[in-house]
């Protein structure tokens, strides 16, 4: 209850402070977060919590009670990926247990019962032991201890297991008592098929179907296809450079006072042939970092960080990934009013450093993006209203559309009913339009483009996987005129990790000089994986050195440091 008022004290100063200056809403909610960044960090970690609290015994919260013993904890296992290879079925797990009572709890620990076979190949933020059918899970320091209301976050691995984990048991101690919490496997819950299981401390188990916010995602599968296309040879036009968004930044905003001014300086873009260009017509290309899900990695949402890619990287644009139907995801049970904050949030801190900034719809193992169309369009028509005065702001309307979705069929259709809601509000924002295949065909675009202007098509590729026949791919694309925008890529292989393929980064970066393309690098987190920007031991949320950096976070820094002229 104290928590809750403060919140609203906090906003309502936010509002004040709004109204007294008049400012626009690309630059309000800068102000109120850099006026409190308490108010931030609840949310987020309030929104980091929601992702995985479904099926939490809520029917025991009492909010007015001083210590309500026992706590509800839940634990989610969510699975987020899951492959084979030659060690065998590879599953990902995010794992994360949430403190549903008013007391901290610490010292948690989780067995849970696996098939025989099982290994662990790699986690993240936790020890895994393995002794017989039984895994024991012991978090990092950092992770030991949970607030009231609040859920551990980034613990996660990757197991070699026949899957179906069922029974498991979580110990803790509040208020000086050990405690244990058993998940019982009778119940319909079978983790491995997407399904989170719950436990109250009392013993009872609960499953809630998660069907959609897990399972098949592009990383076990985006083989690149043998498309057969030839090379164009065409001669391509070389980028200027043009980083005008980056270096209409004059200010440097460490106080608390916000200049809005540096975003209304930055030029709209519009799109001219196969390029951005800005309003004097000089050929623009953004780049930057891409945020892992907003979700489960609100902190790198903050204007420090933002500053530190913008000044130390040159970069010129944030991307922000919103997921829509994985555990957490805005159509998934996810905290809409926080995750619109976390857009609000990213909105402004790219306005007030003078980035240009995207929102994307990161559809994903919803696969069409016809599945949440209504939704979708409803979501774009209050951003587009929010930032219709906000021309660094940039609409990416489907991630990856995948699972046989055609662009005929499902995906133009798509576009056409959601561009004309975007249009009526903000007439001339550039949007960006996925294509088939996780966003690979974009020939399939080019044979039957859309008829608005100011679109482009996305093209994502991870240099491990993704080789010539999708370099040709895109080259021929651009050289017929598509305006084609990367905006995801990475150079670990296409699950977000592997081994970075640096030789053919290589060639990708020599393309998109070649085609003066626009690209935005995936991720900005330090979860355990290799597409990660950051260590996974980079506690740090902005101010990043080169020690922080990941092999994969060096290599693009080097690549958008060039781009910049750094
Ligand atoms: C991956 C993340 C991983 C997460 C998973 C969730 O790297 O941490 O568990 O999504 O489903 C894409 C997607 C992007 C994927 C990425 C790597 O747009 O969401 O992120 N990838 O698999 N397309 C190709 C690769």
């Amino acid at each position: 209850m104290k928590k809750r008022r403060r919140l609203q004290a906090v906003l309502l100063a936010g509002l004040l402070a709004l109204s007294a200056l008049g400012l626009s809403a690309c630059g309000s909610e800068a102000k109120k977060d850099e006026a409190s960044s308490e108010g931030t960090e609840d949310s987020s970690e309030k929104a980091a919590g929601k992702a995985s609290a479904k099926g939490a015994g809520a029917d025991k919260k009492d909010d007015s009670a001083e210590s309500a013993v026992p706590t509800d904890i839940t634990v989610t296992l969510n699975e987020t990926n899951s492959w084979s290879d030659g060690s065998g079925n590879n599953v990902q797990y995010d794992i994360t247990v949430e403190n549903g009572g008013n007391t901290e709890i610490s010292d948690w620990s989780l067995d849970i019962e696996v098939p025989d076979g099982t290994s662990i190949a790699q986690s993240w933020n936790m020890t895994p032991t393995l002794s017989g059918a039984k895994l024991s899970i012991v978090p990092a320091d950092y992770a030991k201890t949970i607030a009231p209301g609040q859920a551990s976050q980034g613990l996660g691995l990757i197991a070699v297991t026949a899957g179906g984990w069922q029974n498991y048991s979580i110990s803790y101690t509040e208020g000086g008592e050990k405690l244990t919490a058993k998940g019982v496997s009778g119940s319909a819950a079978v983790i491995g098929d997407g399904a989170v299981l719950s436990a109250k401390a009392d013993g009872q188990a609960e499953s809630t179907d998660a069907s959609g916010t897990a399972g098949g995602n592009a990383g076990s599968a985006p083989a690149s296809p043998a498309s057969g296309i030839a090379s164009s040879g065409k001669a391509g036009t070389s980028s200027k450079k043009d980083t005008s968004a980056g270096s209409s930044a004059s200010s440097s905003n460490g106080g608390s006072s916000v200049n809005v001014t540096a975003a209304k300086g930055i030029s709209a873009l519009s799109v001219k042939g196969a390029h951005l260009v800005n309003s004097k017509g000089q050929q623009v290309r953004l780049f930057g970092p891409s945020t892992h899900g907003i979700a489960w990695f609100p902190q790198y949402i903050n204007k420090a960080a933002f500053q530190t890619f913008r000044d130390d990287w040159g970069a010129n644009c944030v991307r922000l990934a919103m997921y829509t139907a994985e555990s957490g995801g805005y159509c998934a049970g996810g905290d809409k009013a926080n995750l619109k904050k976390l857009i609000d949030n990213g909105v402004s801190y790219a306005s007030a450093l003078g980035m240009y900034v995207i929102i994307d719809w990161h559809i994903l193992s919803d696969g069409n993006p016809q599945t949440h169309q209504d939704e979708a369009i409803a979501f774009f028509d209050e951003m587009s209203k929010k930032y219709a005065s906000c021309p660094n702001v940039l609409y990416e309307i489907c991630n990856e559309p995948n699972g046989g979705v055609s662009w005929s069929g499902n995906i133009k259709p798509y576009a056409e009913a959601v561009i004309p809601v975007i249009r009526k509000n903000a007439p001339d924002s550039v949007i960006i339009v996925g294509t088939p295949t996780w966003s690979q065909d974009v020939d399939k675009a080019a044979a039957d483009p859309l008829k608005f202007s100011n679109v482009m098509y996305a093209f994502h590729f991870y240099a491990g996987t993704h080789k010539d026949d999708l370099r040709n791919k895109v080259d021929k694309a651009v050289a017929g005129g598509l305006p084609v925008f990367i905006t995801e890529c990475s150079i670990t292989d296409a699950s977000g990790n592997g081994a970075c393929d640096k030789t053919s980064a290589e060639a990708w970066k020599a393309l998109i000089e070649k085609d003066g393309l626009s690209v935005m690098e995936w991720s900005l987190s330090n979860k355990a994986e290799s597409s990660a920007i950051l260590k996974s031991s980079c506690k740090k949320t902005s101010g990043f050195t080169e020690g922080d950096l990941n092999e994969s976070g060096a290599w693009y820094r080097v690549m958008m440091r060039s781009f910049a002229g750094k």
